[in-house]
């Protein structure tokens, strides 16, 4: 198991927002390398399968509908202690409790339209990659 990749998507709502540049310095500027990168679209019958782990919490519909509302960017991210590190640099869940400086903090605009996603593990870092990206993808 690698463990230091994370894998992240820049949410519907930051991309509609004009975030994307930011977000990416942001990322760049903490420190992890962009390995696969790229700009699409979950269908909702995607989003569903990606989001499966979360098919009993209520706000699941929810999820799923607003992550299949329009255009995202997926990447892979190469830095030591990666899953972690990511998940500081992006905040907590909720903007309203991310610490300052945070991507979720100057970027997102609610505990759903959060801007960004970050694996949790190692495993589901490994899952979401190949879930987005094919072995001609990454460099
Ligand atoms: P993510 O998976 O997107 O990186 O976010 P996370 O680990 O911080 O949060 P998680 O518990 O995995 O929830 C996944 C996404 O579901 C939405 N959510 N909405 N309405 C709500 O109470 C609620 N709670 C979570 C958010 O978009 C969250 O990022
Ligand atoms: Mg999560």
């Amino acid at each position: 198991m690698e463990t230091n990749k994370t894998f992240t998507m820049i949410k519907p709502d930051a991309v509609a927002n004009g975030h994307i540049g930011a977000i990416l310095d942001k990322i760049i500027e903490g420190g992890f390398k962009i390995v696969a990168l790229k700009y699409t679209a979950l269908t909702a019958e995607k989003a569903g399968e990606f989001y499966a782990v979360h098919k009993e919490r209520p706000f699941y519909s929810g999820l799923v509908n607003f992550m299949s509302s329009g255009p995202i960017v997926a990447a892979i991210l190469e830095k030591e202690n990666a899953v972690e590190d990511f998940r500081k640099l992006i905040g907590a869940t909720d903007p309203t409790k991310a610490e300052a400086g945070t991507i979720r903090q100057l970027f997102a605009k609610s505990i759903e339209a959060n801007a960004v996603h970050g694996s949790d593990s190692d495993e589901n870092a490994a899952i979401e990659g190949n879930f987005f990206f094919s072995a001609f993808e990454r460099f």
